[in-house]
Formats: structure tokens, C-alpha cells, sequence
């Protein structure tokens, strides 16, 4: 067997410290501490508990980038006692200080008064946008690919570098719910020799607006409208549709959002964009176009809509959940770095596509996505809000060999994204809190300000100057500059006007719509379908029918039939794009590694069958889930992870029925098996039948085991539809069960009714 590369070594590393350390082998992540706590309160006191193995503190470095020397834990609280902010040991935190015990309470309170005004201040702004978010800690290793476009040191062969990468919804609150509809952001800090890179982009290759002047409006458009602050976290409502629709430049953004795209499975499942075209600029200077595309390597895989909402409802923290227990699993997440590569030419075009133009794509077919490198997520924040909260992205933080181009939506971000932290993390000096850190030395002579963590020496913080030496000294190209492209400008003269190339609103969101397979363009029609029906006013709902009018007449015409309009003609005429393949998410197989199954049974089952089929999935690398009637194991060795009364179908990528699953003595005591499909004289628990139906509709892999028709008639699910296995053999049921998750769902079970 090949050695292992410096990535799988700590991948490695980080599997035995999780498989060693408290909670033995994680076969079910979740566990919230280190050990499991005692029973009765503790009485004596200890040192404040370590992270969990899965758990990683951003690297202990000064806040000038030097490398502190000191252990991780230097950071974190200390000692055993509970003490004041200043150190001093408290006797007591449950009870004010008061004139007798009836009070009143005395003013002079200092430990009362200074953990309430601490109380007090604990919230900070939430992001503007991208306020809902989840974050990891990784490893991105170059291929040294790049080579030849780039002198980015962290792309050269070989070179590992420590990010942080924090996902996100757009739309919501710091609240809200993960599985919306909503474009996600995927922002990745890469802590560089030569500075912060940060590579701040989405799941969806292009964006509403050409220019970032509009970002307020799209954005004021698409947030809870201003009165009722309803609805939360998503697109369906008037404001959205009605920008929207008299904005035709958001069209293509749109069409994505309805797509399965705007419903990911999981973080680790969604591809992630640069969008903007960024250039590269190499050793000998030369300049090179490029497009920054993120590849997961689990495959890119969506929820089905009727799934997300219930996720909102039983886990709305279901895309945190997942990615945090993928990596205390030991199932990190991957994905390749890839970049499409253009002439450099003074018109910025590629194929009659302006490079210039975040709504626009550059179809793959046409210019192939290169990988240049592999980012590992292997280790989670030890604490949500000084790390994934406090992190500040800017697309300004760039180094040697990475730059810019003119997009106009990327010169607003530019300035956006320093101004929004100046509020936001209460200062000018965020990016000395721990997780914005560079580890490259910092000499910058910016001084003061709120929150100041260095301790400046010298008396010269200004150029030139004699007092300091001169220093700090300027850097050359040679000691790893970030030097400014010279790019050429052309002559022209101040106006406020897009390109005429920007107003073609139509062409790529029908060669989106044209790429995708039926099943996915039923889905983009129920999505729009649904939008729109919660909107109240119809006028905002027929000029969207006329912006579908344009993009395909069969997309127009079945929307238009779901809200009970008349279909109009189109106003434009029809682009003739090339499909892209590429832009379509099935068809593909993909690896399984951490895919959830439900093993669902109760005392009555065949247990060795349970023990077989758990095993067996174990060893496939899946994440099998024993579903139960109550937490009482069903062996010694069969320990219950859900019970009927407190999960849902959405938790699982596939079920395995072990009948025959009667109805479980707290069925009625669940008070509400109103919702079970199986009727209160039916032989087969109501939750599992309804558990199953979902299953079914949603289209995942079911294996029965034998004696298990019952509640699959109860279910209402075709015993011989696709997807439904039989199999005996328990191995084989698993085998059946991994090929058929490789490719995510069983679409053949429901035939797509589109053309
Ligand atoms: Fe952002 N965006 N954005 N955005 N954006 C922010 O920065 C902004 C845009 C993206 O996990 C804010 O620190 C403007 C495109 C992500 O912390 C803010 C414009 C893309 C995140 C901001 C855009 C993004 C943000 C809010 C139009 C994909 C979350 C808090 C020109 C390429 C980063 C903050 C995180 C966050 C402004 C458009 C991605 C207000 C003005 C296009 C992933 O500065």
C-alpha cells in the first residue's frame, strides 16, 4: 500500500485520538462532553474539562501572528475554583448580597453587579446576511498544479495549510432554521505563510446582481418583510418576487434557488463557488483568468422539499448537526479545489461570455475544472462563538498571486466586508480575536483602537522615520510582496452604466434549465410553484409567469396551470444554449462513507438479523441508527439511539424494516397518532408506518426483512417499486442498500411526468 500523505497522516491521527479518548470508537457522535457526568451533582472541585478529541482552538499565536509557544489550552479558563473576571474565588454565585435575607440587596454587590453587566453584553450584531452559520477546522494541501498561473505559496506542491471554513444560509437570523431555501455561503480562511487568502463564496455559481450597488435592495427584498418581520429565513413571500421579477438580472440566481440546489442534504454535499473571476499571476508575472470551484467529494446531494420543511421542524439544526458529527465520526469532509483558467485579454470574455458578469457561468464542457488541491475538515471549533462567530471573511484578504479583477459586484465587496466587522466585532481591531490570526509575522503600524491585544514597542509608527530604524522596511517582489497586477485600464469616462453585455438576462438560466434531468425540472416547478402561491398579490405573480415565459414555455405553462393563471407568451426569444451536463447533480455515484440507515424493530424482531444488519453497515463505513419503542436496549449488545415517539423519517438516507413492529405500548400514549397513516386497529405502530411512508415518498432505499409486509402495507409502499428490497441475506441487504445510496435516492421509483 502507498504511504500515506502528510493529509491522511492527520486524518489518521485524529481518528485514533477520537476511536482512544472518553466516549469509545464514536460509533454514535453526539456526545456533548469529553466523559460522561455522574449522576448526582459533583461535590469536589477540577480543573476545567479538555475539548473533545473532535475539537480544535484556533492556533495559540500572539496578536501580531507570532507564535506564542504556549500550549492550546492558554486561552481557556483555568483553575478549579469559580472565581471573578479578576480572579478572585468566589464562596457563592446563587444568592445577591443582601441586608438580612429578606433583603434589600446592597448596591456594593460587586460579583452581582459584574456578572448581570456581563450578562448584559453577551450578544454582538449578527451578520447583515449570513447570519446563520457552522464552521470547522481543516487542512487544504496544494497539488502544486497551479504551478504554472500562480505564485501562491500555499498552492505549491505539497504544502499544507491550517483554514477554518464557515457555511452558512443568507436570508435568516442567527436563529433560524438550517434547511430553508436559500443559496448557502461556503467562506474558507486560509492561514497562509504569506497572510490570510479568504476565498468567500456560495453554493451557486452566480449571483442576483451584476452590480454591489443593488445588494441592499435585493437583500432588503429577500429579508422578512419590514412590518410583520414574516417570514423568516426564506424566499416565499411578495418582496422577494416582486424584485425579483422587475429585476430580470436575478433570473438565473433565482432558477438556481428553486432548484435542488437551494435544498442541500448536507454541508458536506453541496459544490462551493468563487463566482466572482478572480486572476492569478505567476513567478514571471503573467496574469491568468480563473473561476474557483469547490468539489465535495461525497457528491453533490439535496433534500426533496417536503423533507426540508419537516427537518425545520423536528432538527433545525440539522446541516450543523450533520457536519459536526461527521467529524467527530472520523468521516471528514472533502473537497477539491479546482480552477477554469482564461486568456487574460483586454475584453475579458471567453467564448462570447463576459468574464466580468457574476450572473453568468462558463460551462464546464467548455473550459474543464482543474483541481489544484484538497481541503480536509477535520477537527470542530471548541467554542461556537469565538470561533464561527467571531470569524470576519473579506475577499480583500488575499496574497502574493491572487488578485482581482473589475467585476463590479466584487469592488462593493471589497469595501463591504471590512466596514460590516468595524460594527459588527466592535472595532477596528477584529482580526487580532484568536480566529482571525494570521500566522505570518504583522508589522502593520495600525495603532489603538478598541479591544488593542499587542503591546506595540517603539516610538515610530510611521514611514519615514529615523527613530525605529526606518522600520518597518517595505517589502520586494522578492521577499513575497503582494504587488498589484498591473492590469491596463481602458480609456473611457465616468458614467453609471453596465456593459451592453450584462443584459441578457435569459440565455444561461434556460441552459440551466435545459441541463437538468426531469426529475430535477419537476422539482424547479414545485419550488416556483410553491413560491409563488404564498405570495398575496397577482400581479407579482404574472409578471413572474412572463419572467418564466422567457426562460422555457414548458417551465411557464405547468407554474402557470399550479397557480391557476393563464400561461403568457414570452417576450424575448428563446436561447439556443448547449445543455451543460455537468450542471445537473444526478446520474453520478458517489462514495456512502457516514450515510445514516435506520434499522427499525422492536423486542418481536429477529435480533440476530438487527445485530447482522448493524454490522454489516458498520463495516460498509455507514452510521447505522437503532429505532426502538422505548430507550430500553433490545440486547445487551443492541443499545437504542431513537425511539418511535421522538424521530422522524428525515434523519436517515435509508430504513431497515425488522418487523413485524405492533403497535408499541406508548402508541396511544404518544397522544397523537393522528398523523400515522395506519389506522388505530391496524397491526403495525403508526409511527413506523408513517416513518416508512415518508421513506417511501422521499424516494430512499427501504429493505424489508422478511415478515415485514405488513408495515409496508400500512405504509402505503410498493413492495416490488424500485428501490424496496427483500433480501434474506443480511449482508446482502446492506450491499443492495450502498449501491443504491451511492446514488443518493431512488428517482426511478416515481417516474418524472416531464418531458
Ligand atoms: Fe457577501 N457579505 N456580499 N456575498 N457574503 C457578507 O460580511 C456583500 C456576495 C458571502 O461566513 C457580510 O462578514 C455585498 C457574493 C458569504 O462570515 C457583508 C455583496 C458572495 C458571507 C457582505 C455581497 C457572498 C458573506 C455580512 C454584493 C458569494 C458569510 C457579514 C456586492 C461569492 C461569510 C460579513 C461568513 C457575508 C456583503 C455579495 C458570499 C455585509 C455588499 C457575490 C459566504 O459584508
Amino acid at each position: 500500500m502507498d504511504k500515506p500523505g502528510p493529509v491522511q497522516k492527520i486524518v489518521d491521527a485524529v481518528v485514533d485520538a477520537v476511536s482512544e479518548d472518553g466516549h469509545p470508537e464514536v460509533q454514535v457522535p453526539g456526545a456533548p462532553s469529553v466523559g460522561p457526568p455522574s449522576l448526582a451533582e459533583p461535590t469536589e472541585p477540577r480543573a476545567p474539562l479538555a475539548p473533545k478529541p473532535d475539537q480544535r482552538a484556533p492556533a495559540p499565536l500572539s496578536a501580531t501572528g507570532r507564535g506564542a509557544g504556549a500550549a492550546g489550552e492558554v486561552r481557556a479558563q483555568s483553575g478549579g475554583f469559580l472565581t471573578t473576571a479578576q480572579g478572585a474565588r468566589l464562596p457563592d454565585s446563587d444568592h445577591s448580597l443582601k441586608a438580612g435575607p429578606r433583603g434589600p440587596v446592597l448596591l456594593q454587590d460587586h460579583h452581582l453587579r459584574e456578572k448581570i453587566t456581563h450578562f448584559d453584553h453577551e450578544r454582538i450584531p449578527e451578520r447583515v446576511v449570513h447570519a446563520r452559520g457552522a464552521a470547522a477546522h481543516g487542512v487544504f494541501q496544494g497539488y502544486g498544479t497551479a504551478a504554472g498561473v500562480t505564485r501562491a505559496a500555499f498552492l505549491a506542491e505539497g504544502v499544507e495549510t491550517p483554514v477554518f471554513v464557515r457555511f452558512s444560509t443568507v436570508l435568516g437570523s442567527r436563529g433560524s432554521a438550517d434547511t430553508v431555501r436559500d443559496t448557502r455561503g461556503f467562506a474558507t480562511k486560509f492561514y497562509t505563510n504569506e497572510g490570510v487568502f479568504d476565498l468567500v463564496g456560495n453554493n451557486i455559481p452566480v449571483f442576483f446582481i451584476q452590480d454591489a450597488i443593488k445588494f441592499p435592495d435585493v437583500i432588503h427584498a429577500g429579508k422578512p418583510h419590514p412590518d410583520r418581520e414574516i417570514p423568516q429565513a426564506q424566499s416565499a413571500h411578495d418582496t422577494f418576487w416582486d424584485f425579483v421579477s422587475l429585476h430580470t438580472e436575478a433570473t438565473h440566481h433565482t432558477i438556481w434557488n428553486m432548484s435542488d440546489r437551494g435544498i442541500p442534504r448536507s454541508f458536506r454535499m453541496m459544490e462551493g463557488f468563487g463566482i466572482h473571476t478572480f486572476r492569478l499571476v505567476n513567478a514571471d508575472g503573467a496574469s491568468t483568468l480563473v473561476k474557483f470551484h469547490w468539489k465535495p467529494k461525497a457528491g453533490v446531494h439535496s433534500l426533496v422539499w417536503e423533507e426540508a420543511q419537516l427537518i425545520n421542524g423536528m432538527d433545525p439544526d440539522f446541516h450543523r448537526r450533520d457536519l459536526a458529527d461527521a467529524i467527530e465520526a472520523g468521516n471528514f469532509p472533502q473537497w477539491e479545489l479546482g480552477i477554469q483558467t482564461f486568456p487574460d485579454t483586454p475584453e475579458q470574455t471567453f467564448r462570447g461570455i463576459d468574464l466580468l458578469d457574476p450572473t453568468k457561468i462558463v460551462p464546464e464542457e467548455l473550459a474543464p475544472v482543474q483541481p489544484i488541491g484538497l481541503l480536509t475538515l477535520n477537527a470542530n471549533p471548541t467554542n461556537y462563538f469565538a470561533e464561527t462567530e467571531q470569524v470576519a471573511f473579506h475577499p480583500g484578504h488575499l496574497v502574493p498571486g491572487v488578485d482581482v479583477t473589475d467585476d463590479p459586484l466584487l469592488a462593493g465587496r471589497l469595501f463591504s466586508y471590512l466596514d460590516t466587522q468595524i460594527t459588527r466585532l466592535g472595532g477596528p481591531n477584529f482580526a487580532q480575536i484568536p480566529i482571525n490570526r494570521t500566522h505570518a509575522p504583522v508589522n502593520d503600524m495600525l495603532r489603538d483602537g478598541f479591544h488593542q491585544d499587542a503591546v506595540h514597542s517603539g516610538v515610530a509608527p510611521y514611514k519615514p522615520n529615523s527613530l525605529d530604524g526606518g522600520c518597518p522596511f517595505f517589502a520586494g517582489a522578492g521577499d513575497h510582496a503582494f504587488i498589484e497586477h498591473p492590469t491596463p485600464v481602458a480609456a473611457s469616462a465616468k458614467v453609471r452604466e453596465a456593459p451592453a453585455s450584462f443584459a441578457d438576462h435569459y440565455s444561461q438560466p434556460r441552459l440551466f434549465w435545459l441541463s437538468l434531468t426531469p426529475v430535477e425540472r419537476e422539482h424547479v416547478i414545485a419550488a416556483y410553484t410553491f413560491e409563488l402561491s404564498k405570495c398575496f398579490e397577482q400581479a407579482i405573480k404574472e409578471r413572474t409567469l412572463q419572467v418564466l415565459a422567457n426562460i422555457d414555455t414548458y417551465l411557464c405553462a405547468q407554474v402557470a396551470q399550479g397557480l391557476g393563471l393563464p400561461a403568457p407568451q414570452r417576450s424575448e426569444q428563446l436561447a439556443d444554449p448547449q445543455p451543460s451536463p455537468a450542471l445537473s447533480q444526478l446520474g453520478h455515484t458517489w462514495p456512502t462513507t457516514g450515510r445514516v440507515i435506520g434499522i427499525v424493530a422492536d423486542p418481536s424482531s429477529d435480533l440476530d438479523a438487527v445485530r447482522q444488519v448493524r454490522d454489516a453497515a458498520r463495516r460498509a463505513g455507514l452510521l447505522p441508527l437503532l429505532i426502538a419503542p422505548t430507550g430500553v436496549p433490545l440486547a445487551d449488545d443492541l443499545p437504542v439511539q431513537r425511539t418511535f415517539a421522538a424521530t422522524r423519517s428525515v434523519e436517515y438516507d435509508a430504513l431497515v424494516i425488522a418487523g413485524p413492529l405492533l403497535p408499541a405500548a406508548d402508541e396511544h400514549g404518544a397522544r397523537d397518532a393522528k398523523s400515522g397513516v395506519a389506522g388505530p386497529a391496524s397491526q403495525v405502530d403508526s409511527r413506523v408506518a408513517l416513518l416508512t411512508n415518508e421513506a417511501y415518498r422521499h424516494a430512499k432505499p427501504i429493505a424489508a426483512l422478511p415478515g415485514t409486509e405488513a408495515v409496508l402495507t400500512a405504509a402505503g409502499a410498493d413492495p416490488a417499486a424500485p428501490g424496496v428490497i427483500a433480501a434474506e441475506d443480511t449482508d446482502a441487504v446492506i450491499t443492495e442498500l450502498t449501491g443504491l445510496l451511492a446514488s443518493h435516492r431512488v428517482w426511478e421509483r416515481f417516474p418524472a411526468a416531464v418531458n
